[in-house]
């Protein structure tokens, strides 16, 4: 039958077609529709929501490109400095809702919609999120993109166009299943393709010197990399910069030699070697992808960017010399470290620079931020495979080498210092070691926590630190509040607004002014209203998405961030069975009814992340069915945990559970979230959670677990977790119900290896912190039952990580790292 009207899923959206609203005058509903139909090609009854969407947003955009012109003609003016955010991964998620929060659209885009009979929420939610990112290190970048531009800072990101981003999650039968996400199906009103801005890419083949003394390398296969931009809006419209993500493609797309022979598969098989490039991003988070197409990747993205920004330079300012006074380019952890060899590469090969000329300009231009400690995450590739790829960057690595391991021994480097500084890892196969060469060409080094940046100085960088004690330095992360509080957390952001006014939507450490009605106990009610009213809203997408009910007025206790066994999970899930337990033999005592919830995802080939999921899920199935329990209790794992279900999760949350192991998380930006959202945090003294209990007062927040130094302590002194498990009856109760198969009758054995591992080695020390973990839970659950304490707790969260705004992180990187500010 024919459809008429906006509809979803064949449901009409807002009106029934007998009854079009007639618009009267609004300007911004004729652009809309006038977009719709001259750009769409769709008349107002034949527009489906995916049509409104797109005429929406190309109509918005057309008010960012006039600001997107301003703000690049205005640097270029200036002569200024510009920011390059060099990132393998941006996790942006949508677009729409920030770009019109920015703008200070939102209301007339919203009445104009509502004139045409579209309802704008709902086509907010169904712009596909731009997941190009698999989690804390991604979203960091995007929230940096957004706080550049709110500082109005001339700022390019750059990165790859993934044309499949982060896997969606499924569970089938609660195991994890990844589908390809294809967040381009219904095509992307938000990019442009700058085809006249595209680079040769070359790998391979071979370097050749010539009678004038210069090298050549002649490359064995080319791509070509073409420049896609999409705006990024800052708060307040003030300044919009561009994101420019790379898409591949074959020189010569079609080899019709080949064609003409009747061999279709080979003359194409340039085109999608070349597409293979940017066709998917890698689904790990905190672990190296050891293969080649990833090494491809990360060159193919590093030469494009450096390409643009040493062409940028020399048609703006005309001599390369100046580029660190005008370019400060920051690599996201080592992903595009072979930048520096490739920024090496062009001014001696392409600009005949001498080898220390071309070192001092390359070093004044690049800052290295790193992102964890953990070893199976820092990048190292085989001597072998860098080579034959990339025969040019390997003389170069060898030769800055050769100048670092010089400087070290004149500075007295011991054999011990030497091997440790070497970008060559000469321990087994040879192989070449990217956080050495982002450290060495790089005049700042930084962290991304006060803790992980002190161990970074202790641990892996230790004797390089000990070389250049100037270069490591501390940039504590932060998030966008615009997305993280007034965007996702709208009934939060007006209360703030009522009780101190709206200062601090332009500064975030406003949010102090907020303590002052900690204690008022009609503001409290107020503020547990919001979060009610948030927590009714999830509870009802719970019951759409896994059709679970719960109570909106249980504590939501919350872990949602990526599987990986060093964010214990497992910890998390094992006090749960305690706590059922527990429940289930003195269920006369007065039990807080909670809500756990758990999402994230798990590296495809990580098995315990995916068994972990798996067990999530079985003992939310036991816990759920069991009326011993009913309301005190309930248990979910939520699929496809992604940037816009983290915004629908946080405001809803009582509790955020930071919980890794001591000296493992580099910092976490999930914990601001919560606390900025009136979520009161259990956690370990990790990462930032460090800062923020700094921040919000001991008094605030639930700590519990052994410290960084006392975990390095009890490894080296030999951890028996078999000892720690026999002295926790309540922990030992857990692991042998999950052992014995409790939760999965159908699979008693399940469990077994994932249990066993505990007692065998235990790496992540779950049973070492359980006791303090239970006990601390305990203490949530005291304080939860004080209202009013808990109230004026999570208020005074709120009213004290302002500081945890990426605003701040990004104006300590302009002023101590680029000289920006
Ligand atoms: O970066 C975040 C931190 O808040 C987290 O603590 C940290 O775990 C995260 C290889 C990574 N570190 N390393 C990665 C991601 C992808 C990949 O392929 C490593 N992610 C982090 C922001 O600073």
């Amino acid at each position: 039958t024919h459809q008429t009207g906006p509809t979803i899923r064949g449901a009409p959206l807002a009106t029934s077609p007998a009854a079009l609203p007639v618009a009267d005058a609004n300007p911004l509903a004729d652009a809309i529709l006038e977009t719709l139909v001259h750009r769409i090609g769709k008349d107002q009854r034949a527009a489906r929501p995916h049509d409104w969407l797109a005429a929406t947003i190309l109509t918005v955009r057309n008010d960012i490109i006039e600001k997107w012109m301003t703000s690049t003609r205005e640097a270029h003016a200036k002569g200024a400095k510009r920011v390059y955010y060099l990132s393998l991964e941006f996790l942006i998620g949508r677009l729409l809702r920030d770009a019109l929060a920015n703008l200070g659209q939102t209301h007339d885009i919203a009445g104009a919609l509502k004139s045409l009979g579209v309802d704008l929420a709902v086509i907010e939610e169904i712009e596909p999120d731009a997941a190009l990112g698999n989690g804390g290190l991604g979203r960091l970048a995007a929230c940096f993109m957004e706080s550049l531009a709110s500082l109005d800072l001339p700022a390019y990101g750059y990165g790859i166009r993934y044309v499949n981003g982060m896997f969606r999650q499924r569970l089938d039968d609660g195991f994890q299943v990844e589908l390809p996400e294809n967040w381009l199906q219904h095509g992307n009103p938000w990019e442009f393709e700058r085809r006249e801005s595209a680079y040769f890419v070359g790998f391979g083949g071979e370097v050749i010197g010539t009678d004038t003394g210069h090298v050549h390398w002649k490359v064995g296969e080319a791509v070509e990399a073409m420049a896609v931009d999409t705006p990024m809006v800052g708060w307040r419209g003030k300044r919009v910069n561009t994101l420019r993500l790379w898409t591949a493609r074959a020189l010569d797309p079609i080899r019709l030699d080949r064609f003409n022979e009747g061999d279709f598969t080979g003359a194409l098989s340039g085109q999608l070697r070349a597409e293979t490039l940017t066709r998917v991003l890698y689904p790990n988070d905190s672990t190296a992808a050891g293969q080649e197409l990833r090494l491809r990747q990360e060159y193919f993205f590093s030469s494009a960017s450096i390409q643009d920004i040493v062409r940028r330079h020399v048609q703006y300012f005309g001599d390369i010399r100046t580029l660190p006074d005008k370019a400060a380019i920051q690599l996201n952890d080592t992903h595009p470290a072979v930048s520096v060899a490739e920024l090496m590469r062009l001014l001696i090969d392409f600009h005949e620079f001498g080898f220390d000329e071309a070192w001092d300009i390359t070093k004044r231009t690049f800052g290295y931020t790193n992102h964890t400690l953990l070893p199976e995450a820092l990048e190292s590739w085989p001597l072998p495979l860098f080579e034959r790829l990339l025969p040019r960057h390997m003389q170069l690595v060898y030769a800055i080498n050769a100048k670092l391991l010089r400087e070290a021994r004149a500075a007295g480097s011991d054999e011990t210092a030497i091997k440790a500084i070497s970008l060559i890892d000469e321990g087994g196969e040879r192989r070449v070691r990217m956080a050495n060469l982002a450290f060495a060409g790089s005049h700042s080094v930084n962290g991304v926590a006060a803790l992980h940046t002190d161990l970074m100085k202790q641990t892996v960088f230790a004797d390089l630190h000990k070389l250049y004690p100037d270069r490591i330095n501390n940039k504590t992360n932060g998030i966008t509040p615009r997305r993280w509080l007034q965007q996702c957390n709208p009934g939060l952001t007006s209360l703030i607004r009522e009780a101190i006014g709206d200062a601090f939507c332009d500064d975030t450490e406003k949010l102090d002014a907020l303590a002052a009605h900690a204690d008022d106990a009609a503001f409290q009610q107020k503020f547990a209203a919001v979060k009610r009213d948030n927590k009714v809203a999830l509870a009802k997408h719970l019951k759409d998405l896994i059709g679970l009910r719960v109570d909106p007025d249980a504590m939501f206790d919350v872990q949602i961030k990526r599987i990986h066994e060093y964010k214990r999970q497992l910890l998390n899930i094992v006090e749960t069975v305690a706590l059922y337990d527990q429940i289930r033999s003195h269920p006369e005592r007065d039990w807080v009814p909670r809500v756990k919830l758990f999402a994230g995802k798990a590296a495809s080939s990580y098995h315990n992340a995916k068994l972990i999921i798996k067990l999530a899920g079985d003992v939310a199935r036991r816990v759920n069915a069991d009326p011993a329990v009913g309301d005190l209790l309930k248990v979910a794992f939520v699929p496809n945990y992604n940037v816009s279900l983290a915004e629908k999760i946080i405001p809803a949350a009582d509790l955020s559970e930071q919980i890794s192991t001591a000296g493992m998380e580099a910092s976490g930006t999930g914990n601001m979230k919560f606390a900025m959202n009136g979520a009161l945090t259990i956690g370990t003294l990790d990462g930032a959670n460090v800062e923020i209990r700094d921040h919000v007062g001991a008094e605030n927040i639930v700590i519990f677990g052994m410290t960084a130094d006392e975990v390095a302590a009890k490894r080296a002194g030999g951890y028996n977790p078999r000892e720690a498990i026999e002295a926790s009856p309540e922990l030992g109760q857990a692991l042998a119900a999950i052992a014995s198969g409790v939760f999965s009758p159908d699979d008693p054995d399940r469990y077994k290896g994932l249990m066993g591992g505990l007692y065998d080695g235990d790496w992540f020390m779950l049973a070492a912190d359980f006791d303090s973990y239970a006990a601390a839970q305990r203490t949530v659950d005291r304080r939860w039952s004080n209202r009013s304490d808990w109230n004026s707790a999570t208020i005074r969260n709120v009213a004290r990580v302002g500081w945890f705004s990426s605003d701040r992180t990004i104006r300590e990187y302009a002023k101590d790292i680029w000289g920006v500010l």
